[in-house]
């Protein structure tokens, strides 16, 4: 297997800055070495352009963009995303996209699925199901499934939509924080949602596993975002929006293990970490683990 790293140094999703300064973090922390250990050929392609923050305004929008901040900055860098991804799988390689906060998915997904049906498994604290209409926050790092999924808000914003993607083959794993018209979206929707009380109550392998046969029921493979905030932030406290009560590091590696072993694995993306609110660049070294067993490592 052949593994294309992405860049995508975006923090015009969220309102904390320093996240833009993820892939870097995660490079550092080893990432290559990471993927080595897992016995897979890795080739960076460096970063995507991304212009800086402070530069723009987030409330330059257009009426149409509703509440969503910063929309036309995250659609040039989706879009650049999205091709870079799916020239990435026509390649007959797995585009590995580091964020960046979670608006990246956006690109990711649309790349991912731009030839295929796709699934998708999303590890994260919250929904990100918002809609420009329905977000709190304006941050589009809380909208992104809303978006790929084509919901009536997003009508006109083609590019941020992912036509192989349908609700029936999305899953969550892990959720705790989810806004209360989300909640009410979710549980309307068809796609499948596992809580951190799920893992309570059945354990994170019978969790995960239900989550990975719902992903890739009937397409071509399986899209796996990992956003950092789905761990307890005891072991990543180096994210911008900690919820406590996540996934402890044996279930994260076991999680992603078992995505490993499920061999139907399209794309990925860890997203994220900011290393200015981290300790010590533990969130990025996390992640570089979890990728390696995401991608095969073995203990023996
Ligand atoms: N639901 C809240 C909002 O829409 C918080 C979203 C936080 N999202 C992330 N990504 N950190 O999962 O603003
Ligand atoms: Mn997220
Ligand atoms: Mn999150
Ligand atoms: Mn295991």
């Amino acid at each position: 297997m052949t593994v294309r790293i992405i860049g995508a140094p975006t923090d015009y999703g969220q309102d904390r800055r320093g996240v833009d300064m993820g892939p870097s973090a995660i490079r550092y922390a080893g990432l290559s070495d990471a993927l080595a250990s897992a016995g897979v050929d890795a080739v960076d392609a460096g970063d995507l352009t991304v212009p800086r923050a402070e530069e723009r305004d987030p409330d330059a929008r257009q009426p149409s963009q509703g509440n969503a901040k910063f929309l036309e900055e995250i659609e040039g860098v989706t879009t650049a995303l999205s091709g870079d991804v799916a020239d990435s799988v026509a390649a007959g390689e797995t585009p590995l996209v580091l964020g960046g906060d979670h608006s990246v998915a956006i690109g990711s997904l649309r790349g991912s699925a731009r030839d295929a049906e796709i699934g998708a498994v999303w590890f994260d604290a919250h929904g990100d199901y918002n809609t420009p209409t329905t977000s709190p926050s304006g941050n589009v790092h809380g909208m992104p499934l809303s978006a790929a999924l084509g919901h009536a808000e997003w009508d006109g914003v083609d590019w941020a939509n992912a036509p192989g993607l349908r609700e029936e083959n999305v899953a969550y794993v892990g959720l705790r924080a989810l806004d209360d018209s989300e909640r009410e979206a979710i549980r309307a929707s068809e796609m499948t949602a596992y809580t951190m009380s799920d893992i309570d109550e059945r354990g994170v392998t019978d969790v995960v596993e239900a989550a990975l046969s719902v992903a890739r029921d009937g397409v071509d493979g399986v899209h796996v975002s990992l956003d950092m905030d789905w761990l307890d932030p005891t072991i990543a406290p180096g994210v911008g929006t900690p919820v406590r009560g996540g996934v402890t590091y044996r279930e994260a590696h076991h999680a992603m293990e078992l995505v490993a072993e499920a061999d139907a694995l399209r794309s990925m993306e860890v997203v994220e970490v900011n290393p200015v609110l981290d300790e010590s660049n533990e969130t990025a070294s996390l992640a570089t683990e979890l990728v390696a067993s995401a991608f095969g490592k073995r203990i023996l």
